[in-house]
Formats: structure tokens, sequence, C-alpha cells
């Protein structure tokens, strides 16, 4: 009998289905952030200028992506290496131009992204997408917030171009597109006025969301925050604030909940059935924070089990839970990076989805078989299962992937300027 026929028995003894575990989860998109290849760069702004709205990478491994090709290349490479389904992950600040020709935020079409509907096509993508509030001469640095109207005014504009972008995706895919709507916009120190920057930034929603758009196809979400380098005393989109709006909006506008983006002692695996009581759908950054930083790549840790095991309990699986990858380290190679993030959010899901209900133990007051059972899953066969499923996704097990990002990288990154 194989390691995976005698894992199947123990997890069949506990009344789990590994079959129908490993169906599941090839079902589930999982989005996948292009802006791990380039260090959130784009090719729309100078690259040699730094990074607003309080996101930093830092590191500067070899091999960074500069151009669409090459960006569009590594892509490649790391979605043969990552099993289930995946989904691309756009920045407006990503547009591709031709010719010359360049467009400035405010006037983005959905022709400069398609060559990106191309590649999503051609390996049968989904895409989302991205307005981007930072790295812009035009942040001042407050976008959608500011007090100059000028300012907020072309942020606005910008908001609503992308709208028209991302249902061109979602019609062009098949797929519906989530819209993530995130700003820095904070103040370094203690703010004079702390409530005109949230009305601003209220009202400037309201106006891109009074842009026409298809609520099945189009899934706008407001991201919220609560500090980033720079911008460490007051944060515009506040959990309260961006959590309110969605409420209030909730016809036209989802909440986003980025696991970098609370208290140390907050979890978003807690949020995430609390927002499911009154909310139909939400959406999810998964990351990894650490001390100052909200964007290191997601490791197999209790957390991310924990938050994958609540959006499996609570059936979030069925669309009612848009997953997307959000980190960006430059200090190692992009590739493995995105590789390993992307795996362990599969893991994860994997080991949710080979988790029995344990529900009437609870509700039978037992917490300690509850405890007893739940500490005996953790040594479970899981590694043959991962594996099995790697091998019907047609992509490498553990131990096997590496190599080809080592080959990559001595054939094409070393080689880049
Ligand atoms: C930043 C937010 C935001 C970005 C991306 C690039 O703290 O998490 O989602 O990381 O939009
Ligand atoms: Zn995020």
């Amino acid at each position: 009998m194989s390691c995976y026929e005698k894992a199947k028995e123990r997890y069949a003894a506990l009344g789990v289905d590994v079959d129908a575990a490993i169906a599941k989860l090839k079902s589930v998109p999982v989005s996948l952030h292009c802006w791990q290849g380039d260090d959130v760069r784009g090719f729309d702004t100078d690259p040699s200028k730094p990074l607003t709205g309080g996101i930093q990478t830092t590191g500067n491994y070899p091999g960074r992506a500069s151009t669409p090709e090459e960006l569009m290349a590594d892509l490649v490479v790391v979605l043969k290496l990552c099993p289930g389904t995946k989904k691309m992950n756009l920045h407006a600040c990503y547009a591709i131009f031709e010719d010359g020709e360049w467009a400035d935020r405010d006037k983005l079409e959905p022709k400069h992204f398609a060559k990106w509907v191309k590649f999503c096509k051609e390996r049968g993508l989904g895409c989302d997408f991205n307005p981007t509030f930072f790295s812009h001469p035009k942040c001042d640095p407050l976008t959608l917030s500011s007090p100059n109207e000028e300012t907020r005014r072309f942020w606005i504009d910008h908001g609503k171009a992308c709208i028209r972008i991302a249902e061109y995706l979602a019609e062009e895919l098949g797929q519906p597109c989530v819209m993530n709507i995130w700003t820095g916009d904070g103040f370094k120190d203690i703010p004079a006025d702390r409530m005109g920057p949230r009305v601003r930034y209220k009202e400037s929603l309201d106006e891109i969301l009074s842009e026409p758009f298809d609520f099945n196809k189009v899934k706008p979400c407001v991201e919220s925050k609560v500090f980033g380098i720079g911008v460490e005393a007051y944060t515009v989109g506040s959990a309260e604030f961006s959590l309110s709006y969605a409420a209030m909006n909730k016809d036209k506008c989802i909440p986003l909940m980025d696991n970098g983006h609370y208290h140390p002692t907050e979890v978003v695996s807690d949020k995430i059935p609390a927002l499911l009581a009154f909310f139909p759908e939400i959406a999810l950054h998964v990351t990894r924070p650490i001390r100052w930083d909200s964007d290191h790549v997601v490791l197999l840790d209790d957390e991310t089990k924990e938050i994958c095991k609540e959006i499996v309990r609570c059936g979030g699986l069925d669309g009612r839970v848009d997953i997307a990858l959000d980190y960006f380290d430059a200090s190692i190679n992009r590739l493995a990076a995105w590789t390993v993030g992307f795996r362990n959010v599969q893991k994860a899901l994997l080991l949710a989805l080979l988790t029995p209900d344990y529900t009437a133990l609870q509700n039978a007051d037992n917490w300690t078989e509850l405890m007893v059972l739940q500490e005996e899953l953790k040594t479970m066969p899981f590694g043959a299962v991962w594996k099995q499923y790697c091998r019907e996704c047609g992509v490498p097990a553990d131990g096997e992937w590496f190599a080809a990002v080592k080959e990559y990288e001595r054939s094409v990154l070393k080689n880049r300027a």
C-alpha cells in the first residue's frame, strides 16, 4: 500500500474524505499578486523614485523584473510550480503601453491591459485588479483624502478608470474581478484634524463607486490598515472606517482584510466568521506581518492555518471568501518567494479541508476531547496527501521544485541588468 493510500485510511478513520478534499481545493481560485516580481514598481512611473504610501520593499536580490516581458516570463515559471486554480492579481501601475504611448493614471483604459488579458486567456486564468494610489507624483502625499480638490479629483478619476478596466477584465476572462481600493493616506505625526480626511475619503469612494458597473462582475473592496512606514500616527482608511464603509454600501462594496494590517494580538482568523455573520462576501489579503512590516512571505504558520481553517469551516470556499496573496520580499529570489507563499496557502487550505468538523464536541461542552483530537491532528500524515495533490495538479512535489528556480536564476535572472 502506498503512503498515500495509508494516509487516506487514517483520515477516513476520522471521517475525512481525502478525495473530496483534493477535488474541492482544485476548484478554489487563489490570486497571485504580480507585484512580488518587481518590488511593487510597475511600468508607469520612474523606477528610480522611492515607493510611497507607507509601503517599502527591502533588499536588492538580483533579477528583479523590469519590463512586462520579464515579469510575464517569471510568472510563467511560478504558475507551473503552484498547484490549484490560480488567478492573476494586477495593479493599475502594471499597465502596458505600446509604441511610445503613455497614459497617466486618471486616463488609463482597458486597452492598456490587453496584453495581460492575452496572458491570462492563454492560461485560463481570471484576473483581479487594484487601482494604484501610491508611488506617483500626484500623491501630495494624500490621494482620495487630499484637501486639494485637483489632487482628489485626479485620484477619483483613477478609481473610476479602474472600475472600467476591472469590468473589461471580468468580461474578457469570464470570471469576476475583485477590485481592491487601498490608499496609504495617513500622517507621520499627530494630526490636527482626523475627521476631515475621512469625510473626504468617504466622498471620494462614493464618487468612484458611482461609476456604473455590474456587481456580479466587478467586486470593489475597501482595505483597511493600522499604520505604515512614514505614516505611523494616523491612517485615514482605518479598520473602523473601512468596515463601516463596506457595511453601509453592501450593494456595491465588500470589506477586505489584510492580516498584516491589525494590532499584533488581533487575528484575522477570528474576524472572518465575525464578518461573514453580516456580509455575503468578504475578501482577504494573505500575508505575514512581522514587527513593523506587514508584507513578509507567507509561511505555513499557525495563523495561516487558522485563517484557512476558518475559511473552510465558514463555507468560504463556495464564493463567500475571495483569497489573494499580498507580500513583497526583495531580499530573496522573487520566484521562490512567490512559490513558497502560494504553496503554503494551498497547504493550509488542504490541511483545513482535512480537518474533521468537531462542532458537536464544542456544543456538548466537551473541551477535553476537543483538545485531545485537535492536538492529535497535528501528526496526521498530511505530507502524503499534499504530495498526491501536487501530482494530480501536475506540479512538482516538495523537494522537487526549487531546482527549477535555481536553474532559471542561473540562466535568466543573473543576466538581468
Ligand atoms: C499595503 C496594502 C496593499 C498593497 C498592495 C500592493 O499595505 O496591503 O494591499 O500591499 O495593494
Ligand atoms: Zn494588502
